[in-house]
């Protein structure tokens, strides 16, 4: 993903008209479009087709299965556009090995998340953050999701992955999260959703958010 304004828009509307809406609104500030659940059960996988003409799409899935199962997953959605996928790394090697390879023959990029930015993220995720760190840059993933509600734990993680690998940070505004301490902390990019989309003018929240990060 071009580095070009660090800003990820979450865009969780559940409608394809607001979520077009709100994508062409913001688009001169935002690097990508992070699509998940709420608006592809909403409204399909369909809408990712759409999204792309705006902006790259990264696919929030969190993807969490057996090898074969992640492997389907990663092939629809990459055949509908998407540059890249986040998936959970807690269901081992094998399972992100799968997602690796899908994302490799397509040319596209696999986010892995270490610990979540909610406070139960801290709950069972933290024990384990570090080694899904270690584990992501071992199977070759493109980055890593790690909480902007906890600059330090992206310092941390930050220090296992090295500089190869791209931290993509949710947890900004709504969550309590600053995106200048977090890119300050060591984040590439902030994924940002309600702060925005909830907004009565979602340019102008997006472009502060942008000017924030001028750190
Ligand atoms: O809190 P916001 O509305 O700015 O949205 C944050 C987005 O990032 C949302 O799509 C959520 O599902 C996703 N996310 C986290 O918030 C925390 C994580 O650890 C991983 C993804």
């Amino acid at each position: 993903m071009e580095k070009k304004n660090r800003l990820i828009l979450a865009l969780d509307v559940t409608d394809r008209e607001n979520a077009l809406r709100i994508a062409n609104e913001v688009s001169d500030y935002v690097d990508s479009i992070k699509v998940g659940y709420p608006l592809v059960l909403g409204e399909g996988l369909g809408i990712v087709k759409e999204l792309v003409e705006i902006a790259p799409v990264i696919a929030d899935f969190k993807v969490a299965d057996i090898p074969n199962t992640d492997r389907l997953i990663c092939e629809h959605v990459f055949n509908a556009g998407a540059a890249g996928i986040i998936t959970h790394g807690f269901t081992g090697r094998d399972s992100l090995d799968s997602c690796v390879k899908v994302a490799n023959d397509f040319g596209t990029d696999v986010y892995v998340v270490t610990e979540m930015s909610h406070p139960g993220g801290v709950e069972f995720f933290r024990p384990v953050a570090e080694d899904i760190a270690k584990m992501a840059v071992e199977a070759g993933a493109s980055g890593v999701v790690a909480p902007a509600t906890r600059p330090e734990r992206v310092k941390d993680i930050r220090k296992i992955i090295g500089e190869e690998l791209s931290i993509i940070s949710p947890g900004v505004g709504a969550q309590g999260g600053s995106a200048a301490d977090v890119i300050r902390a060591g984040a590439d990019w902030v994924i940002v959703g309600r702060s925005i989309y909830n907004s009565d003018s979602p340019a102008k929240v997006a472009k502060k958010i942008c000017d924030e990060m001028n750190c």
